[in-house]
């Protein structure tokens, strides 16, 4: 899908760099002054309380039309407001949360062998990873990661999964498998909010055989974690991301205004946002929002990211439903895999991707 052969300069495994013991991290992972965190200060404000908002999505189950109809709301709400939410209640097992959550830990906590059997390369991403974006001399994010295909059912290849620790590949499977549903029944409402029919998102997705992918991001510990992050301010490229945090490690800061908020993370809740590809077929009524992740001196953390995506070759633009004379369509039609391209070559970049696609007026 791509024309890059492979990473520009050879692979450092932060987490080796971590272990390894350091007090002052190497510069290609200190950022410029202006993309630096500000490390929690102890004087609370205001905006130490602000978080972003908690739904309750046992309502989507009650059967109850009206308790239905105001879970619905709420979730619309947080979508045009926030592009941001945490849910609870949402269906999947808390116990199948937290077994994909340590089997991922374990994964990581392999012998470095085990690892890089899995390593990836720039032309499909897939496999266990270091950097995003293939720049030479580019400044890194603080991480590694694992990136793999679960739909459409054509790209999965369970031999590009990890094959340990033991039954690590059913545990993903049976994890993916009810966050997919999950993705399914939060597309339905979000069409039904933009006053779409309830099946276009998924529709124009691809149908039950739409994209979906997974990425667990692993976060060593940071010795000097006021210079660096350990994922750069991005919007997702995809549709909309089912996110389980480390809930005993905060860590993802979402932007408002000139502000980065801290998610506190709740017990067995997802974090969901609006992807950019929903932005686009929504004609921004839902925007995609800038998050990035700061890391921690004491304590790693791991996040596993969903993200629920259009089939690649399928062209996404604006729904002509939402679009007027008074409402034209903000941006041009492209399917995901052109659109992909741009974080997989340059790295996570706030949102200027999804503004540069925005129609000339
Ligand atoms: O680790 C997190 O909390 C966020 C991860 C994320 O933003 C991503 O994988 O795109």
């Amino acid at each position: 899908m791509s024309c890059v052969q492979g990473w520009p300069e050879p692979i450092i495994r932060v987490q080796s760099l971590s272990d390894s013991g350091l007090d002052r991290i190497p510069d290609r992972y200190v950022k410029p002054l202006t993309e630096r965190p500000v490390v929690e200060s102890v004087v609370m404000d205001e905006d130490d309380k602000v978080d972003i908002p908690m739904i309750d999505l046992a309502g989507l189950f009650s059967g109850d039309s009206e308790i239905i109809r105001a879970t619905r709301e709420k979730v619309g709400e947080a979508c045009r407001v926030w592009g941001f939410f945490q849910a609870v209640n949402h269906g999947v097992h808390p116990d199948l949360m937290d077994q994909a959550r340590q089997t991922w830990r374990d994964f990581f906590h392999q012998p470095m062998e085990e690892k890089q059997k899995h390593a990836n390369d720039p032309k499909t991403y897939e496999g266990y990873g270091s950097r995003l974006g293939v720049e030479k001399g580019a400044v890194l994010d603080w991480s590694d990661y694992y990136f793999l295909h679960y739909l459409p059912s054509n790209l999965k290849d369970h031999t590009k999964w990890p094959a340990q620790p033991p039954h690590h590949r059913e545990v993903v499977e049976e994890y993916l498998g009810e966050v997919v549903k999950l993705g399914q029944r939060l597309m339905k409402v979000f069409s039904s909010n933009l006053g779409l029919e309830e099946d276009y998102l998924q529709n124009a997705f691809g149908g039950e055989d739409n994209g979906a992918c997974l990425r667990v991001n692993f976060y060593p510990k940071c010795p000097q974690p006021d210079l660096t992050l350990g994922l750069s301010s991005h919007s997702d490229p995809g549709g909309l991301t089912i996110l389980l945090p480390d809930h005993d490690v905060p860590g993802l800061q979402v932007r408002r205004g000139d502000k980065w908020i801290t998610v506190k993370p709740a017990q067995h809740a997802f974090i969901i946002n609006i992807g950019d590809q929903i932005q686009v077929l929504s004609n921004a009524t839902y925007k995609s929002v800038e998050h990035r992740v700061i890391v921690n001196p004491n304590i790693e953390r791991l996040s596993l990211a969903l993200f629920y995506n259009p089939r690649g070759e399928l062209l996404i633009e604006p729904a002509k439903e939402l679009i007027s004379p008074e409402n034209p369509a903000m941006y041009q039609p492209m399917t995901f895999n052109e659109y992909r391209l741009y974080i997989r070559l340059k790295g996570p970049r706030g949102k200027s991707q999804v503004e540069s696609l925005k129609s000339p007026r």
